[in-house]
């Protein structure tokens, strides 16, 4: 009896929370729980483990959520390297990424990384984000870049990271993957301090009488 009460007060709770209780399964898609170093990192799959590494750093690139991202590296030519994770989500719930293409290659060798959910329901595949040496630029490292996902319906999904040696199976691209940062709770405060003045403000704010001529 005392169990089915504490269930259904959790229920209760997990509904009056909404987008608190989030019902996406995807695993450390921050890669805060590494581990750092070389292999797949804790919750993910990968076809070549020595190409994909958990980091705190890469060049100039810092994590964009807490202290460590992934980083992908070109192999043999023509094949892939890939980061995958297969997860549920609910419709119309939402999972972000931050993801990087960098490159030290040069045209023509078009080296390309990507970043795509697919969609077991459905059987389709989406796009979020694609770039290549013809792209950025020769030996360019291109800019974080946030991608948003919405799930169509309830069901499974496979996010695939990538990157792919283009012409030659030399002069390595990479592609990083991280979690969007997350606001500190000085910045929760700030922004629910925000929405107090504005409510304030509405409140005062004299009614507005419209005459018709
Ligand atoms: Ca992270």
């Amino acid at each position: 009896m005392k169990k089915t009460m504490i269930s259904a007060l959790a229920a209760a709770a997990a509904f009056a929370l909404p987008g608190v209780a989030s019902a996406s399964t995807i695993l450390n898609s921050g890669f805060e729980a590494g581990p750092v170093g070389t292999g797949a990192p804790t919750g993910w799959a990968t076809n070549n483990p020595s190409l994909v590494q958990v980091v705190t750093s890469f060049g100039s690139y810092a994590p964009t959520e807490g202290s460590k991202f992934a980083v992908l590296t070109t192999g043999a030519q023509d094949i892939a390297t890939v980061l995958t994770q297969i997860f549920n989500m609910n419709a119309g719930e939402a999972i972000s990424f931050m993801v990087a293409f960098s490159t030290t290659d040069y045209l023509p060798f078009n080296d390309t990384g990507a970043l795509g959910i697919f969609d077991f329901t459905n059987f389709a595949g989406t796009t979020l984000f694609t770039q290549s040496v013809s792209s950025v630029g020769d030996g360019v490292s291109g800019p974080w870049t946030k991608v948003t996902f919405v799930a169509p319906v309830t069901g499974s999904y496979a996010i695939n990271a990538s990157v792919r040696n283009v012409g030659d199976g030399s002069v390595n691209s990479f592609l990083l993957l991280d979690a969007p940062a997350v606001p500190e709770p000085g910045a929760w405060m700030l922004m629910l301090l925000g929405l107090g003045v504005v409510g304030f403000g509405m409140r005062r704010r004299p009614n507005l009488r419209v005459n018709f001529a």
